[in-house]
């Protein structure tokens, strides 16, 4: 069995791997300036997927220069109308490609094929979303006694921008819509771990994207990454991942005084009322924690049951997790793959440790799966743990894994200061169907994104982004569209 999957694999790979793993610079695929590479790891077999350029602050530089020189010599002076054919045309390729880009993203996250496709149909909607307001850009204008003044919105120029690798793709369109709709340049560095879909997707668009338009540099964070988000000719960096190199984002980018947006880590609450259908919360608390592994900023991961269905929700939960097909990504079938490396797993393991020291009581998982066919990659069960103390570290921190923390409540107040008593607030979810008690619990969740039974649906057009240490700026929106563009006033004198 763990042969056929191999097998399978390799075959896939030779399916839909990019072409080119090199760095994509002035539109053309170009070795590393130190000639090294690194390797992508498939996390279902171990095996290595492919070699990639490895990219460091000599291949920054070049992709900076390419990008300032892409706007010069013909971004900036490009039509609202032609960026919106751009755009377009990517979200075509992007859906001419669905299974293709889907199977790849699978074998390089290790995300279940199902949830892969979901990622790429987004993707292709941020550029169609983008191509749709870009166009919206009317500024103002006000006649003030003897001058008239103008305002304009233009774009940064060549704006930087990391993303992780939990949506490699989806994370390059959340980056790449908005930057070009607004009339940018653009180098990006996807994550280590998950390089192969940004490398595949300016190879399908190679045609339609003027030369130096996008930039992609492979390489590691503290190489490539810092080299990015602190470049001085960069005018605006743009960093999803981790709160704690957010933060080292932030600090450089004062050198420069260069705008940032961040989208940073969770903790997010889901608050379950008594009024609701066991089975619907079931259904509803299993989605927020486990699609995508849990590998998800937004995840719903501590559970915050009311008491009078709590036997019942914890129930439906550890037969729902009983049922869960654990296995191999490119099954249809599957519904959760590996983590997406081996470091993420002693990551996650260490966190179930102190778990356990700390007193929790695991209702389901715990560790790997004991399966000899899945010995070769990064599994982790779906694990839900009970009895941890508010301020424990596994509740604190985010896991960003396949783990869910239960708390029982009664008194609302008292449940409702242990939702907010983390330093996260990107996301919250509540399920009931009583209208005033939703609203009401949405409100006081402090975070940027409330769902009402329902969970993960993000839609372009409405903005997505975190309060307190979960970010800064909002995604998906036209607000977005303002983050990469600057304000200029232009005012003329009628004396
Ligand atoms: O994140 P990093 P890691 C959280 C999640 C996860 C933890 C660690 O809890 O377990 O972070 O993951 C680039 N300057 N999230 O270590 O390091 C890096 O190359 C500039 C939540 O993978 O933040 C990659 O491209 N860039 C999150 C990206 O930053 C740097 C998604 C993210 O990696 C850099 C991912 C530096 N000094 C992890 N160091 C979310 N918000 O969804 C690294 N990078």
């Amino acid at each position: 069995r763990r042969d056929a999957v191999r097998e399978r694999h390799r075959e896939t790979a030779d399916e839909v791997l990019p072409e080119h793993t090199d760095l994509y610079v002035g539109g053309e695929f170009v070795a590393a300036d130190a000639g090294e590479t690194f390797d992508t790891i498939d996390p279902t077999t171990g095996e290595v997927l492919a070699s990639v350029a490895r990219g460091t602050e000599a291949d920054v530089d070049d992709a900076v220069e390419a990008a300032w020189t892409a706007f010069d010599e013909e971004w900036s002076g490009v039509s609202a109308g032609r960026r919106q054919r751009v755009l377009t045309s990517i979200a075509d390729a992007i859906e001419a490609n669905v299974e293709d880009l889907a199977r790849l993203e699978s074998l390089d996250n290790g995300k279940p094929v199902s949830e892969a496709k979901i990622d790429v149909r987004g993707a292709a909607e941020q550029f169609r979303f983008f191509a749709g307001i870009v166009r919206e850009n009317p500024g103002e204008t006000m006649n003030a006694g003897s001058r008239y003044g103008q305002v304009i919105k233009e774009p940064y120029g060549v704006v930087g921008q990391v993303i992780p690798w939990n949506f490699p793709l989806l994370m390059a369109s959340w980056k790449l819509a908005p930057a070009l709709a607004a009339g940018n340049c653009t180098v990006l560095k996807p994550a280590e771990q998950t390089p192969l879909s940004a490398l595949r997707l300016v190879e399908l668009v190679d045609d339609v994207v003027p030369d130096g338009v996008v930039n992609v540099v492979p390489g590691y964070g503290e190489e490539a990454g810092a080299a990015v988000t602190g470049h001085p000719d960069v005018r605006k960096v743009a960093f999803t991942g981790s709160t704690a190199v957010g933060k080292q984002v932030m600090k450089s980018a004062a050198d420069t005084v260069t705008d940032v947006t961040l989208e940073l880590g969770g903790k997010s609450p889901v608050v379950v009322f008594p009024d609701v259908h066991p089975k619907k919360a079931v259904a509803l608390v299993k989605a927020a924690i486990f699609y995508n592994t849990g590998e998800c900023c937004e995840a719903g991961s501590r559970l915050f049951v009311h008491e009078d269905v709590a036997d019942d929700v914890l129930e439906g939960l550890v037969a729902a997790i009983d049922d869960m097909t654990i296995g191999d990504p490119l099954d249809e079938e599957t519904d959760l793959g590996p983590k997406v490396s081996r470091e993420q797993v002693d990551r996650t393991l260490e966190f179930l440790e102190t778990a356990k020291e700390d007193g929790g009581e695991f209702l389901a998982g715990g560790g790997q799966p004991d399966d000899e066919t899945l010995a070769d990659g990064c599994f982790v069960e779906p694990t839900l743990i009970e009895g941890l103390d508010h301020d424990s570290e596994a509740v604190q921190e985010e896991i960003f894994g396949p783990v869910l923390d239960v708390f029982r409540w009664d008194d609302y107040d008292e449940m409702m200061a242990l939702a907010n008593d983390v330093e996260y607030g990107l996301a919250g979810g509540v399920i009931t169907d009583d209208i005033t008690k939703a609203n009401t619990t949405a409100r006081d969740i402090e975070a940027g994104y409330i769902w009402i039974n329902s969970y993960h649906d993000l839609v372009p057009g409405l903005p997505f982004g975190g309060y307190k240490q979960s970010g800064i700026g909002r995604e998906l929106s036209a607000e977005t569209l303002e983050h990469y563009q600057q304000t200029k006033t232009i005012n003329l004198s009628l004396r």
